[in-house]
């Protein structure tokens, strides 16, 4: 493969035309410096995700930080996931639920998706399968209302975390946007100070449209983290590179399948390993 296929392969696995030029001139300075091509070109791409300058600088003297065994501790008490129609918002809670119980925290959902009949429903059903408790409210009724329901319950409860689901919406709807921000506020009339934890769940099949999904929900939100789902549907999943270089959002976790265990936090060695092997980019 040469500079211009291994630019198209990129910009094919969505890293996004600038990155994509950008990553090709360091892997060619690195690969001038006698690196082989594909430690040049994964170098490169770990330039572009390490934002942490701490991370950087440990692996230059030869630490190499296995996030992978390390916890994704969560800021606070209340985490808010919100996203676009269908992206696997309600499915990611559930695998989070288990990550965290499985960890030792005290978990509680609010079902927080009352647009549809079958939203709170859906995360009620993965809560038993769990062995955690989800406040529900019946279909039609405020999210926000049931939102302030569940955060005072945690803390009647001294539960570690509360995990709010919310109803799919288009970040280009505009009273859509605002009724999250009633949510968010709601949360924090109950609970000051929280949700200290706002998550974007981007399905990477997606592509270059998750950018902008990403800018209008940090826009109008305020977002702490993404989490990037269906990464096994798909050999794409260079839309990682732009999140982290150009809204300097940390990916929490990816996830990988339809059960509650496939959920790995996120390590971007293993990413742009992931990367490197998949068909985009062979
Ligand atoms: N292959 C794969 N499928 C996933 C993953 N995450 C979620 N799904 C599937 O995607 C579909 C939608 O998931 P949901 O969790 O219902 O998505 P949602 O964002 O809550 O959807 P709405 O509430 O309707 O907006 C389901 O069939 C999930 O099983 C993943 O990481 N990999
Ligand atoms: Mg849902």
């Amino acid at each position: 493969m040469d500079w211009d296929d291994l630019e198209l392969a990129l910009i094919g696995a969505d890293v996004g035309a600038r990155i994509a030029a950008e990553v090709v001139e360091e892997a060619r300075r690195e690969r001038e410096r006698g690196s082989s091509f594909r430690d040049a070109l994964q170098k490169a791409l770990l330039d572009q995700l390490e934002r942490d300058e701490l991370r950087q600088k440990l692996r230059r003297v030869g630490f190499d930080v296995d996030v992978s065994r390390r916890l994704v501790e969560p800021a606070g008490k209340v985490l808010m996931i919100v996203g676009v129609n269908g992206v696997g918002k309600t499915t990611t809670i559930a695998k989070l639920g288990r990550y965290y119980t499985s960890h030792g925290k005290r978990v509680l959902f609010a079902a927080g998706d009352t647009f549809r009949a079958a939203g709170s429903e859906q995360l009620a059903v993965w809560g038993e399968r769990l062995g955690i408790l989800t406040v529900t409210a019946e279909s039609g009724s405020d999210t926000a209302a049931l939102a302030f329901d569940a955060a005072q319950r945690r803390i009647a409860r001294g539960a570690d975390l509360l995990i709010v689901d919310t109803a799919g919406r288009l970040h280009t709807k505009h009273n859509l946007m605002e009724e999250l921000k009633k949510v968010k506020r709601v949360i924090d009339k109950a609970d000051p100070g929280e949700p200290k934890e706002i998550w974007l769940v981007l399905d990477a099949v997606t592509g270059q449209n998750g950018l902008e999904q990403a800018k209008r929900f940090h826009e109008a939100i305020g977002l702490t983290g993404v989490v990037v789902t269906k990464l096994d549907g798909t050999g794409k999943g260079g839309i990682l590179l732009p999140i982290t270089r150009e809204l300097g959002l940390p990916i929490r976790f990816i996830g990988v399948g339809e059960q509650a265990d496939d959920l790995q936090p996120y390590d971007a060695a293993a990413f742009v390993q992931a990367l490197l092997d998949a068909p985009a980019a062979a």
